[in-house]
């Protein structure tokens, strides 16, 4: 992205940077998706700093956004992992689930796929493809089945035939928000019937901006988000938004998404990260 090289180059040649300079980086920081709060604040660190220290000023406020929270996926101490994935609609939910089921699958775990956005037929169809083509089991229900009857029988599926991991793909979209809540939180609770949920990805597109702080904020509200997949960081100049959720809700990004493919997909590596944005 190389959102700093050209500032940083500058005032490292000049005594002082412009008014114009700092204005120059706010706004290439704001374009990035980094949120008005933190670009000031990134701001003002470089500016209190001396030119040849502005860099590592920057870096430390970057690393300071970041959250303290373990991005590693959460393991049960035993029996079935549950990982609930959650989002709008078509920020890459499905796309994720078949990815995180891919890669949990090539560590050699056992892992199972559960369709429960059976708010639209193409979403069940969609999953299965990818459990045929990774060979990985999908659990469906019958069209417009209860979300929460499948989740069930998925759960108890994951019990008994000894699963590591449990994937379960969610609605992003129903007649209402309130709806939409009340639907995760009762999948949820049936599956905690059987096992406990360690994790609830929620799914946000890199390429929406504050809109995916927005999203983030609201199902933070109604389900315990537990991790984040950041998708479609491919294509996608902005991806800035990663640092401004972290700062603003304390919640880890634990995967980020690249592409369509199935290894587009990879644990998200803060220092890599930043040293990207520089
Ligand atoms: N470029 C890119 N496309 C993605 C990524 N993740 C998902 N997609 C695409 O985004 C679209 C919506 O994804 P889908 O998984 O159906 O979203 P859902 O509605 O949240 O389940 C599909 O065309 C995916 O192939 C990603 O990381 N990069
Ligand atoms: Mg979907």
């Amino acid at each position: 992205m190389g959102l700093f090289g050209k500032f940083i180059a500058k005032i490292k040649g000049t005594a002082h940077a412009s008014v114009a300079d700092w204005d120059e980086l706010e706004a290439s920081l704001l374009e990035a998706d980094l949120g008005p709060h933190l670009s000031a604040e990134v701001v003002r660190a470089a500016r209190s700093a001396k030119a040849e220290n502005a860099e590592e000023a920057i870096l430390n406020t970057l690393r300071l956004a970041l959250s303290k929270k373990s991005r590693a996926l959460i393991r049960a101490s035993e029996g079935t992992t549950a990982v609930l994935v959650v989002g709008v609609n078509g920020t890459g939910k499905t796309t994720s689930a078949a990815k995180l089921a891919a890669s949990l699958s090539t560590q050699d775990s056992r892992v199972l796929l559960a369709a429960a956005d059976t708010f639209r037929a193409a979403a069940v169809d969609q999953l299965q493809t990818w459990g045929e083509r990774l060979d990985i089991d999908v659990i469906h229900g019958a069209p417009n089945a209860d979300p929460a009857s499948v989740a069930f029988d998925a759960a108890q599926q994951g019990l008994a035939r000894n699963m590591d991991y449990l994937v379960i793909d969610t609605a992003g979209r129903l007649h209402n928000k309130n709806d939409l809540m009340a639907e995760l939180g009762k999948v949820r609770r049936v599956i905690e019937k059987v096992m406990p949920v360690q994790e609830v990805l929620l799914v946000v597109d890199a390429t929406t901006g504050q809109n995916a702080l927005a999203q983030a904020k609201v199902f933070a509200e109604s389900v315990e988000v537990t991790g984040l997949i950041l998708t479609k960081l491919d294509g996608s100049a902005r991806g800035g938004i990663a640092l401004a959720i972290e700062q603003s809700l304390d919640i880890p990004i634990k995967f980020i998404g690249t592409g369509e493919s199935a290894t587009d997909f990879a644990p998200f590596e803060p220092e890599i990260y930043i040293q990207g944005l520089l």
